[in-house]
């Protein structure tokens, strides 16, 4: 797949009228994030699919008039007057497999992107503020145990061979990502980022990437529910000791609207080999079922030897059970397809 020729024009590009560009030229958030900070990312990405950023929880409110119209088209219609509500009970998954055959998925993998309240987001973090939320979270996570138990493994001063295989075997984010760069928030890189995982790599969460924290489950194979049930251990044990921001109508906020929410993405590393004969006809597909579909190394990203990443697109105005049990279900039509081609 090439992710280039897969994009059209940005969220950005098309909801930044001259009328709203006009309203929101001189505003500037308290952190200090203006409008031109907030869409750098989609202008110098032309490939962006949606294109802008928020500095700050502010951003969201503030810059409303771009930010609203694109969270409404990306998350499904998603109004103004509506509230998010969470549900992280893994009791209420429609099964514990999306593969109960075992021979398509190769695994599962759900995150949830969470900043701390009143901190700005990546984009308008300052060093120091950065320091602090690595301070902040890694003393949350020392206190971990069982299977959650854990080490923070900072960037600076990684070893690159140890840092590159962290990041081919997928339990990394990459470096130097051009979106991000161009939104502000590889500032001081590699400063105060790191990874924290359990023995078992299971459990993982990133620190001051994209957003503060991003927490993660994941394992091998198809087994959705111990994944979702691990994640939503981790989240609570944080949530106790952490407060992060939210508010009622935007959830979890992050620094992508397209991380507002339930913040989830649940994905699926699953083999498609006659289905990605046509991408084009898989991509449609996936759309129908309100799927996502990446390359093998994440977003941007190309497929390698057949094997797709599918997530769950909509994050906000969806429970995080509704949005792994769409994706369940979608991938279990998918791989029926996959079994009809010939
Ligand atoms: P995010 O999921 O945080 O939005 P990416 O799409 O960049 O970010 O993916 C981050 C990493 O997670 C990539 O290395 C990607 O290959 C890996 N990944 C995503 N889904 C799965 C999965 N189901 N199994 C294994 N690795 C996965
Ligand atoms: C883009 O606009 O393409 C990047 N800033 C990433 C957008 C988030 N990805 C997505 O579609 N879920």
């Amino acid at each position: 797949m090439t992710h280039k020729e897969a994009t059209k024009q940005s969220l950005m590009k098309k909801h930044l009228t001259e009328e709203v560009k006009k309203k929101l030229a001189g505003v500037v958030t308290p952190s200090g994030f203006t409008l031109a900070q907030a869409i750098n990312s989609g202008l110098v990405n032309e490939d962006s699919s949606v294109g802008v950023y928020a500095g700050d929880e502010h951003s969201y409110v503030l810059f409303a008039p771009l930010f609203d119209p694109i969270i409404e088209e990306y998350h499904g219609g998603y109004k103004k007057e509506d509230t998010h509500s969470a549900d992280l009970d893994a009791t209420k998954l429609v099964a514990d497999s999306v593969d109960p055959d075992g021979s398509f998925v190769v695994s599962t993998r759900i995150r949830v992107g969470r900043n701390l309240k009143g901190i700005p987001f990546a984009p308008a973090i300052s060093a120091e503020q950065r320091r602090e939320v690595e301070r902040r979270v890694v003393d949350s996570l020392s206190k971990f145990d069982g299977d959650l138990k854990g080490m923070y493994y900072p960037l600076a001063g990684m070893d690159e061979a140890t840092r590159q295989q962290l990041v081919a075997d997928h339990f990394l984010f990459k470096k130097g990502d051009r979106f991000l760069e161009a939104a502000g928030a590889n500032r001081e890189w590699p400063e105060s980022r790191g990874i924290f995982h359990s023995a078992d790599k299971r459990f993982l969460v990133w620190v001051n990437e994209e957003d503060e924290l991003r927490i993660i489950s994941m394992q091998e194979g198809g087994n959705v529910r111990e994944v979702f049930s691990r994640l939503a251990r981790a989240i609570e044990m944080l949530q106790r000791q952490l407060q992060f921001a939210y508010t009622e109508h935007l959830g979890y906020l992050s620094s992508c609207p397209t991380n507002l929410g339930t913040a989830m993405r649940a994905s699926v590393h699953v083999k498609l080999p006659k289905l990605g004969k046509n991408e084009a006809k898989l991509k449609r597909i996936c759309n129908e079922l309100k799927l996502s579909l990446r390359g093998i190394d994440g977003e941007h990203s190309d497929s390698k030897g057949s094997v797709y990443d599918i997530s769950n697109k909509q994050r906000l105005g969806i429970s995080e059970v509704d949005a792994v049990n769409l994706l369940i279900r979608g991938v279990g039509t998918l791989i029926m397809l996959e079994k009809c081609e010939d």
